[in-house]
């Protein structure tokens, strides 16, 4: 790794921004694409599902990137992205999620794009599925609570492997992995109403989770050889409220509670603490001897978003509920939060890096960060954009963590922000929660012309790119 005197990142720093197809395509009902979850959830995360797509669901159109991708593309290479992350509707491949054929229109469309980014020398960086269960699996089987989604789930990975190996060197299994116990419809495709789910069968949808996100490891070791297969995790650092030792031990739990996921992807097996979990509950896995072989197909990667942290306490009388965080936890009073309840800490990022990185020595990748906000478009000597100042602050902080953290030491491949261009919000279901360096003209009633506006953090993040973060 060459690194110059002004900047800590290495050469080969993969410099991008990332987005998910649920988020951004579109054209829910074309090219021969089956429903997911997705489309019948007009209002986020919390909301319950409708019965079938309803015109107020902003992702039914998205941003039209499905028939945009080219001009989205060019503007991505424009400000010099490295690496694009994209995920690939399981719905465009597998309209019902058990088909027994793919369906090749989906294919050819995710091939368009991976010409485009070849055209622009972006690396494609491939979630296999994020939060886009097929709607068909969530009903006829309640999506992961089920012990069959791991072959259909196999099947779709291997038609992925093969079709696209050669182009795509990074992949991830399932994006953040960890939210499927606090969102299980959204990231399991579970239709049983959270309130009515035992612990029992979370904790089994999880370990199915786990083992499909291990089996796609060992067939990518087969069909696609170069690849390289990360797992991806939400991350959220953890202090303790107070000194005291009981919310040190609070602390501990609540980091085990997260940290599972990676160890089980880079261990192969559950670590004590998570036997202990389930010990407590009460639960029983149902863990074949093929399973536990399966886990430990461990990956060449870990990747995780980040987007605040939280604080932890055993007092129960101070236990207010982090608002807008959906992972629990306690407001940190020296921290300042976004508008939607998300407590900024750039230094936070630093400190999950060399945890990660101390932890399973396996290299790093930055995959979603950034700031959600409510952008104005104006005028600048004639010139519609947004004058953005508090992305760029939020970026630029962040991004110089990514740096203290490299000169700790830490191996980190790459940094995607979430969100490049605005999207719909996962949370929110609305356009108004932007994150993109490109604006995207459509309103939260569905109305806007889709056009696309570069903001002021787009020439920002295009020096950054091109500096190789002296900028920062
Ligand atoms: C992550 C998800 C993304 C995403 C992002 C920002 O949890 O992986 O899909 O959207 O958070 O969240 P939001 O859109 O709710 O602001």
């Amino acid at each position: 790794m060459s690194t110059t005197a002004d900047t800590p990142f290495p050469a080969s720093f993969l410099w991008g921004g990332a987005t998910a197809a649920n988020q951004i395509e579109g054209a829910y009902n074309e090219g021969g694409k089956g429903l997911s979850v997705q489309d019948v959830m007009p209002q986020g995360i919390v909301a319950p599902r409708t019965a079938e797509p309803t015109p107020d669901n902003l992702k039914l159109e998205a941003i039209d990137f499905y028939h945009r991708y080219a001009e989205d593309i060019a503007l991505f290479a424009e400000m010099g992205f490295g690496v694009y992350r994209f995920s690939i509707a399981w719905s465009r491949i597998f309209p019902n999620g058990d088909d027994a054929e793919p369906n090749e229109e989906g294919l050819a469309f995710y091939d368009r794009v991976l010409d485009e980014l070849e055209r622009h020398g972006i690396e494609p960086l491939v979630t296999i599925s994020h939060y886009e269960t097929p709607l068909a699996l969530a009903e006829r089987f309640d999506g992961w609570k089920s012990r069959e989604l791991i072959g259909f789930y196999e099947r779709y990975a291997r038609t992925l492997f093969e079709r696209y190996g050669a182009r795509v060197k990074y992949w991830l299994t399932f994006n953040e992995i960890n939210s499927l116990l606090h969102a299980p419809f959204m990231s399991g495709g579970i239709s049983t109403p959270k309130e009515e789910l035992t612990d029992q069968e979370l904790y089994q949808a999880m370990h199915h989770e786990l083992v499909a996100s291990a089996r796609a490891t060992r067939i990518a070791r087969e069909v696609a050889p170069n690849a390289q297969i990360g797992c991806m995790v939400l991350s959220m650092p953890v202090y303790p409220l107070s000194p005291a030792p009981t919310d040190a031990v609070a602390v501990m739990d609540f980091d085990h509670s997260n940290l599972v996921y990676g160890d089980v992807h880079t261990r192969g097996e559950y670590p004590g603490y998570f036997l202990r979990t389930l010990r407590e509950k009460g639960i029983e896995l149902d863990i074949t001897s093929e399973d536990r072989e399966d886990l430990t197909n461990t990956v060449d990667f870990v990747s995780f978003s980040y987007y605040m942290s939280v604080a932890m306490t055993a007092d129960p009388s101070k236990k207010v509920e982090g608002e807008g965080n959906i992972m629990g936890g306690v407001p940190n009073p020296t921290l300042e939060a976004s508008e939607w309840g998300w407590q900024i800490d750039p230094v936070g990022l630093r400190l999950v890096l060399n945890q990660f990185w101390d932890r399973w020595q396996k290299p790093l990748f930055v995959v979603e960060n950034g700031l959600g906000a409510k952008d104005q478009l104006v005028e600048v000597d004639g010139v519609t954009t947004v004058e953005d100042d508090y992305r760029i602050a939020y970026l630029n902080d962040h991004l110089v963590q990514v740096g203290e953290a490299i000169a700790d030491g830490v191996n980190v491949l790459g940094y995607t922000s979430w969100g490049c261009i605005d999207i719909v919000s996962a949370s929110t279901a609305q356009l108004s929660k932007r994150y993109g360096f490109i604006y995207v003209d459509r309103n939260d009633d569905g109305t806007g012309s889709l056009a696309r506006y570069k903001k002021k953090s787009f020439g920002w993040y295009a020096e950054v790119i091109r500096t190789n973060g002296a900028a920062l």
